[in-house]
């Protein structure tokens, strides 16, 4: 399925509406990431090996916010554990739909079931793996707490979540350098500085950052063992925390 290219927002547009992840980015969607996201293709290929060490026999493993579904096919191709099913779920109707199309066309025999539902409302249970590949950021603050708790719970002993995220940092001079050194990211793949910047202005309110050290705290507080960055790029990072 070919992806087209991101223009969607090449021209001026007045009044930047707050993103929404329609039918218009899902045919832009693995431009728009590929080209957005600094490591991106190299934390796709990293979650498949992550899987693969880690899921267990019998257990599922879940991709929350699976948009085309991604990190779903890496572990698809991965994972070797005998009964292992995949969950991947996502609360775009637009998103889930084409990626519904995407694993019908993939070959491999892991089972996967897609639900249309907003992440913090599915059971979450027998899990080896979960997946969290920049999706947290659009969950609100106050409701992130429950969430990462909640999948600790339904995470097995020795489970992985793998939470990938934007980052944000408390000192001003790193926060500019790395949000710099983004946009000088995005303009070497294309992006213009009217794209870059109503872009920027479409997220506003809508992904909400955080830095390391608030992440660290909060997955550490929910029961797991440990949490570190094991891939970072300018102000993206993904981080692992093991139960
Ligand atoms: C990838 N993981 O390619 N419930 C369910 N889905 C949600 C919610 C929610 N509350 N909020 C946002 N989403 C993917 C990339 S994209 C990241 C993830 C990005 C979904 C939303 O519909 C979108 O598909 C996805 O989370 C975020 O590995 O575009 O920056």
């Amino acid at each position: 399925m070919n992806s087209q290219k991101d223009t969607l927002y090449a021209s001026p547009l007045g009044n930047v509406d707050g993103f929404k992840f329609d039918n218009s980015v899902v045919d832009v969607f693995p431009d728009m990431i590929q080209r957005s996201v600094p490591g991106y293709s190299a934390i796709i290929s990293a979650i498949g090996l992550l899987a693969s060490r880690f899921a267990q026999p019998n257990s599922l493993c879940y991709d929350l916010g699976c948009s085309l579904g991604a990190a779903t096919l890496s572990m698809r191709h991965k994972i070797a554990a005998p009964n292992c099913k995949i969950i991947a779920v996502d609360n775009s109707t637009a998103m889930l739909s084409r990626c519904q199309k995407i694993i019908d066309r993939d070959t491999a025999a892991i089972p996967v079931e897609l639900i249309c539902s907003d992440i913090q409302d599915i059971n979450i249970q027998n899990a080896s793996v979960v997946v969290l590949n920049f999706t947290l950021q659009f969950i609100p603050l106050v409701d992130r707490d429950a969430f990462i708790k909640k999948i600790y719970a339904g995470l097995l002993p020795g489970g992985l979540l793998i939470l990938s995220e934007k980052l944000l940092f408390k000192d001003t001079r790193q926060q500019a350098l790395q949000t710099e050194m983004h946009h000088a990211f995005k303009k070497a793949n294309g992006y213009s500085d009217m794209e870059v910047s109503q872009k920027r202005a479409s997220l506003e309110n809508v992904l909400i950052s955080e830095s390391f050290a608030e992440h660290k705290n909060r997955l550490l507080h929910s029961g797991f063992d440990s949490a570190e960055v094991w891939f970072q790029y300018f102000n993206f990072a993904s981080m692992c925390a093991l139960k």
